[in-house]
């Protein structure tokens, strides 16, 4: 039996386990301009400023953990299978890892890789990167930049029975069209949301990740294991 369900997650999962979501006041991320930060042009433009923002980032990883709604989304996969549960997240941190999930695209790329510029080559970070180096970047994707696994999840999203977004705005392109892709082919969506958004969803659940996902998650679990047995 195959359920085909892909979940999309967004900063707002991590957000309880101490990392700062996106859009934030007045557009300004961590103190940077998204231009200045999030885009090729602007990493030509002072890569000191970009390697030392993601050097930053990165260290901020070692100091926070996964949370039970990471764990129960971990626990999902594991009840139902990997074949029936895809995990699509916009996060460049690797907290979904970390709980356990596998069955995972990281579409904007991993803040714990580096990625040679001319070459592509893709290395895991053991170390901060110099600050005035060009040669390696950050393996996240920035804005105007291609999104990774885009044809396999659009493929996972053409099959699904259910879509549910948790912690996402919805404000980028292509994340923001995976719920009208998902009901086009006839599945369920929902979404997990401390502040709701505009997107047409089916079920909205009002609340943040750690108090949602997991009574949602072992509802899931539930009515898996009642149809398996009939
Ligand atoms: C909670 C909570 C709790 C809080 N519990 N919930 C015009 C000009 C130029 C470009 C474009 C344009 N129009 C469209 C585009 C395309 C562009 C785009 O979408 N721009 C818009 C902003 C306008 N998109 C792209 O460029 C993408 N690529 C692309 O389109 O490629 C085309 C292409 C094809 C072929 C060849 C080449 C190109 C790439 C987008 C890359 C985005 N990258 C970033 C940065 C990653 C690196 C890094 O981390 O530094 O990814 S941007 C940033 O936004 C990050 C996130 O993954 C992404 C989404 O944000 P998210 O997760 O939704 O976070 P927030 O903060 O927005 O929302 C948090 C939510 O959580 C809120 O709803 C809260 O309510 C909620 N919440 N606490 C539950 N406890």
């Amino acid at each position: 039996m195959t359920l085909g369900i892909v979940i999309l997650t967004g900063a707002g999962i991590s957000a309880e386990s101490g990392l700062s979501t996106f859009r934030g006041a007045e557009g300004m991320w961590e103190g940077h301009r998204v231009a200045e930060v999030a885009t090729p042009e602007g990493f030509a433009a002072n890569p000191p400023v970009v390697q030392r923002f993601y050097n930053g980032l990165r260290r901020r990883l070692a100091d926070v953990e996964p949370s039970v709604a990471h764990s129960a989304l971990a626990r999902l996969e594991h009840e139902l299978g990997p074949h029936n549960v895809h995990l699509v997240t916009q996060n460049v941190d690797d907290l979904h890892q970390r709980a356990g999930s596998t069955a995972i695209t990281a579409m904007h790329g991993e803040l714990r890789q580096i990625r040679h510029t001319a070459t592509g080559e893709v290395r895991s970070w053991t170390q901060d990167v110099p600050e005035t180096d060009t040669t390696w970047r950050p393996n996240v994707v920035w804005f105007g930049e291609r999104t990774i696994g885009l044809a396999e999840i659009t493929e996972k999203l053409s099959s699904a029975g259910m879509f549910v977004a948790i912690g996402t705005s919805g404000t980028v392109y292509p994340a923001n069209q995976f719920a009208a892709i998902a009901k086009a082919a006839g599945a369920i969506t929902v979404e997990i949301n401390i502040e709701p958004t505009d997107a047409p969803f089916d079920r909205r659940i009002v609340g943040s990740a750690v108090q949602c996902v997991p009574p949602f998650v072992e509802r899931l679990v539930q009515c898996y294991r009642r149809v398996r047995r009939h």
